[in-house]
């Protein structure tokens, strides 16, 4: 079968690390096409050996170049636009906006716990601060099952794209010139994406709704908290767990270290725990801090650390790719 595979939004953050990544694992394809915006239309970009037009996201053009696979950076509106459209045309899409991540028809997909929910040809890659903490919680569900889980994040900004990293990198007090609401340098900010009625964020929001659609259990009780931080890259999320079944501080051990795409770093006498600085460019969940919660029965807490547009986006979506190309 021929494989024309194109990357949406090819020129963002999370575009850009989709490039690496397929050059990384060499995913192979016949043809690959790169779609922006009419901005970057026209202009070239390197791709392994060669130089690539870079094209303009349109409805023609998608059709004109045949495409059989696509993965996609776009933000949510213009997945909504374009998205469905190329599904008509029967490619095989994985989206990485939350566009349709709560669609019925349409599988969440975190290939270490549910790689078998795939059907049909349009697959939603979760949200990076919900990817990570499920990879991290995975062999907790599995060996005690889980009744109650309460997420606080520390989000970097590359999770905002490169106007949250320039904020940064502006440090900037007037908050005429930022992104952000408010300077992010020497700051924190409890507040990622809008604000809804009952005082949560959509962020917080879908940490509850997409870890509860990926582990296909709707009895989970879970809470949220999402944090900016004046980190570039990598998130940290604190999680704070209640087991169904009692367990042992051995058993959670175990259980973390056989867990796939889980790596632990867990040594506080010698102050080794994740951190962003360590996560970044790396393909795995670090899981640290790890100890009972002796405020509950069955309570335990850890923090995991993940880089937030590798494994939280390009990364995720490109494993889920791989259902479809086998090299
Ligand atoms: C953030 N969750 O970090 C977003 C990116 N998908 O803002």
């Amino acid at each position: 079968m021929m494989i024309n595979l194109a990357v949406l939004g090819a020129t963002g953050l999370v575009g850009q690390k989709m490039r690496k990544i397929l050059r990384e694992r060499n995913v192979p394809f016949d043809h690959i096409f790169f779609f922006a915006s009419k901005n970057s239309a026209g202009k070239k970009l390197y791709f392994k050996d060669a130089w690539y037009n870079i094209l303009e996201l349109t409805k023609d053009n998608l059709k004109q170049c045949g495409i059989t696979h696509a993965l996609s950076a776009l933000d949510s509106p213009l997945a909504k636009e374009f998205l469905p459209y190329l599904a008509e045309l029967g490619a095989i899409i994985v989206d990485n906006s939350s566009a349709f991540r709560m669609d019925d028809d349409v599988p969440l997909v975190v290939p270490e716990i549910n790689l078998d929910a795939v059907e049909g040809n349009l697959i939603a890659s979760p949200n990076c601060s919900t990817i990570q903490s499920v990879v991290a919680l995975k062999p907790i569900y599995d060996a005690f099952g889980i009744k109650r889980i309460i997420y606080t994040t520390y989000q970097a900004v590359a999770g905002s794209g490169i106007n949250g990293v320039e904020d940064l990198v502006r440090g900037d007090y007037n908050i005429a010139n930022t992104f952000y609401p408010h300077p992010i340098a020497h700051n924190l900010l409890p507040h990622i994406d809008d604000f809804l009625d009952d005082g949560y964020t959509k962020e917080e929001m879908k940490m509850v709704n997409e870890t509860r659609k990926i582990f296909n259990d709707q009895e989970i009780a879970i809470t949220a908290t999402a944090v900016r931080v004046p980190v570039f890259e990598s998130h940290m999320v604190s999680i704070v767990v209640e087991t169904k079944e009692p367990f042992t501080m051995d058993q959670v051990l175990e259980a973390f270290q056989g867990a796939q795409g889980v790596i632990v770093e867990d040594d506080v006498a010698h102050n080794v725990y994740p951190m962003p600085l360590n996560t970044a460019g790396k393909d795995e969940v670090f899981v640290g801090r790890i100890r009972r919660d002796h405020s509950v029965a069955n309570g335990l807490n850890f923090i995991c650390v993940a880089d937030n547009t590798r494994k939280g986006a390009a990364l995720n979506t490109i494993q889920i790719l791989e259902k479809f190309i086998t090299k």
